[in-house]
């Protein structure tokens, strides 16, 4: 009770930030009264693997906190006032990595913001930069339980995300120039960034090549053995 008033004079008093920046006081402020470490799962695989999909069913058996960064990254877009809309449309367009510290700030304050202590945290980390910037602001703070990898080929990937074009998703990377440097980004970036948790233990791969049930299927198991 305590918390929640807490978080909600914080909210009222700091209305209406419009930038991650300007979030972090507030974002700091309510941390500190939480009562344990967030249990954190990240969620990896390439564009169009079925990340989102997954999630959607994990959230509704399991009642995590889906935080997709993607997501969370183009909401900020238009944010009116955001002054990272351009750099972000700029990186989401040619498939690369918007800066750690924008998207960090994002998670963290979305984390803030729930008054729930499970996240899936889906499409991040997503390389070098986003492990190291992670790891230096929230490593300490947060639980991390597993890392699910959905795996999935180029080929089954690349037609999943174009017919979500075609069917009118108005992302701006649904197309086949996008979709070839996001797989590019992916390979180089983040494979080695789900080598480095296969090697600490953490990762759960999933083949997500079968049907959403069928994949949820193997999901479910990974997540009742947590
Ligand atoms: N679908 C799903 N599962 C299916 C199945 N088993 N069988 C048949 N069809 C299936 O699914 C994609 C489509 O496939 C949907 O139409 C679905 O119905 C169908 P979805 O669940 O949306 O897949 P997902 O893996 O979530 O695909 P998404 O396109 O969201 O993955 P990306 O990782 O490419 O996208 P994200 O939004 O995470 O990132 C976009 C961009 O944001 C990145 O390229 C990058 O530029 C930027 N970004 C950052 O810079 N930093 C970050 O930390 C995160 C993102
Ligand atoms: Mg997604």
């Amino acid at each position: 009770m305590f918390i929640r008033s807490f978080v909600t004079v914080c909210k009222f008093t700091f209305s209406a930030p419009t930038s991650p920046c300007q979030y972090k006081l507030t974002a700091r402020l309510i941390s500190t009264h939480k009562m344990s470490k967030p249990n954190i799962l990240f969620v990896l695989g390439g564009p169009g693997a079925g990340k989102g999909t997954q999630c959607a069913k994990i959230v509704e058996n399991f009642g995590y906190v889906h935080l997709s960064a993607g997501d969370l990254l183009r909401a900020e877009r238009k944010a009116p006032g955001s002054q990272f809309g351009e750099l972000i449309e700029h990186h989401i367009t040619n498939g690369t990595i918007v800066p750690v510290e924008i998207t960090c700030s994002l998670l963290e304050r979305a984390m803030n913001e729930s008054e729930k202590n499970d996240f899936l945290i889906d499409g991040f980390p997503r390389n070098e930069d986003n492990l190291s910037g992670w790891n230096r602001v929230m490593g300490e703070k947060v639980n991390l339980k597993k890392v699910l990898f959905f795996h999935c080929s180029q080929e089954v990937c690349t037609e999943r995300c174009l017919a979500r074009g075609a069917a009118g998703s108005g992302r701006t990377d649904d197309n086949e120039e996008s979709l070839r440097k996001r797989f590019i980004t992916y390979e180089n970036a983040t494979m080695p960034i789900i080598r480095y948790y296969e090697e600490k233990g953490f990762v759960a791969q999933i083949d997500a090549t079968k049907t959403p049930e069928e994949v949820y299927s193997n999901v479910e198991a990974v997540l009742k053995s947590l």
